[in-house]
């Protein structure tokens, strides 16, 4: 067992000290490229400024033969690019028991170490993965002069990670953060849905029959579908409250429906989750738009910490009970607007901040 002193000590001699908190940087939008594919890395130097991160993806989705294309890909847009104030790099590695992993560690780190922010580690099962990621990176960081850690953000997409999830979100001060990877986990548990995220028409409750009504099967009763990712957002989003870290929903793969995936983000959101994964430039807006909070809840907000003046008691607004709970709730919303307004002059106006 690691002593807690030990904690913030660095890994290895010559790495950088590890941080205390989180930075509290905007990541509504994790906007996921293949360097190796030339039109989307060609968007890449637009996309600055417009997506909160940038995260060029070496895993799956990105075909075997062309592993070595992308990893060879984002160094060369990382060592060409200026991200800006308000971008940060991100990458996604390959999971821990492929062959390419060692090498996008090593390769990254030493070339473009200084310009990644957080290294995303796929399938995590438990916190010995996060344990082994975190040396290797201080020992790579102290082989590259790097002075700023490089973070690391876990997917939640395996049953054992799931069963470990405070585990690995307490593993590591370079703990940044958790993704939920529906697609794989749903593999990983035998699921029954070929869906990536979202909800299956299957997965419903259905009304009971009218009073008195005997002919249940033919009664007229609705249905309403369910969320199938409830529970495991549910169970991230407390590991990570608990560990000062940040909670993320993550793919949503029919990129056409877009209504759908407005719905399963906003379900994110309001369970506490602070971004999501786009796929394709169509759910950047999307992204923006609902992990950004309404300038409505914003103005309710605000009126409630006023009523509330030194924060302790009850009053009644609009013929609701607020108290030191409720105003804590309206804190969430008013502080997380003024973050967003100090890096996004839209945001900034739309609150009045
Ligand atoms: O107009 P152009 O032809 O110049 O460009 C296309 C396309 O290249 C470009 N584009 C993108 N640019 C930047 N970033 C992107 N993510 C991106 N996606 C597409 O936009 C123009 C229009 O594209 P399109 O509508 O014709 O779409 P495509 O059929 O070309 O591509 C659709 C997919 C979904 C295949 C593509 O968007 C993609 O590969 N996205 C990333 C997928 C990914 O990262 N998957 C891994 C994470 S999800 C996971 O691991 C769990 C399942
Ligand atoms: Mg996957």
């Amino acid at each position: 067992m690691r002593s807690p002193k030990d904690f913030f000590a660095p890994l290895a001699v010559g790495a950088p000290t590890p941080i205390r908190e989180v930075p509290a940087r905007p990541s509504r939008v994790i906007h996921f490229f293949d360097p190796s594919n030339e039109k989307m890395a060609a968007k890449v130097p637009d996309m600055v400024g417009t997506v909160d991160v940038l995260l060029g993806n070496l895993e799956d989705a990105v075909k075997a033969d062309r592993k070595v294309a992308a990893r060879e890909g984002l160094v060369a847009i990382a060592k060409a690019t200026d991200f800006g104030e308000h971008t940060q790099l991100w990458t996604r590695v390959n999971a821990l028991d492929s062959p390419w992993v060692l090498d996008d560690l090593v390769t990254l780190v030493t070339e473009i170490g200084d310009k990644l922010d957080v290294i995303m580690v796929p399938k995590v099962q438990g916190p010995e993965d996060i344990h082994y990621v975190d040396r290797l990176l201080a020992q790579l960081e102290a082989k590259a002069g790097l002075t700023r850690p490089i973070l690391v953000h876990a997917i939640l997409e395996t049953a054992r990670g799931v069963a470990n999830v405070e585990a690995i979100a307490g593993a590591s001060p370079r703990m940044q953060g958790m993704s939920l990877g529906p697609a794989d986990l749903a593999a990983d548990r035998r699921m029954k849905t070929t869906r990536v995220g979202g909800g299956h028409p299957g997965y419903l409750v259905r009304q009971d029959p009218p009073a008195g009504v005997e002919d249940a099967v033919h009664a007229d009763r609705a249905t309403y579908q369910q969320d199938l990712w409830h529970y495991t957002i549910s169970r991230m989003v407390d590991a990570c409250a608990m560990h000062g870290i940040l909670p993320y929903y993550g793919p949503f793969g029919d990129i056409k429906d877009v209504v759908a995936c407005e719905d399963q983000f906003r379900n994110a959101f309001l369970l506490g989750c602070v971004g999501t994964w786009s796929l394709h430039p169509v759910q950047v807006a999307i992204a923006k738009r609902v992990f950004s909070p309404s300038a409505e809840d914003v103005a309710h907000a605000r009126r409630v910490v006023e009523a509330m003046g030194d924060g302790t008691g009850a009053v009644m607004l609009d013929g609701k009970m607020e108290d030191d709970a409720s105003l804590k709730q309206c804190l969430v919303i008013v502080e997380l607007a003024e973050r967003l307004a100090a890096t996004d002059p839209e945001l900034a106006e739309l609150y009045a901040v």
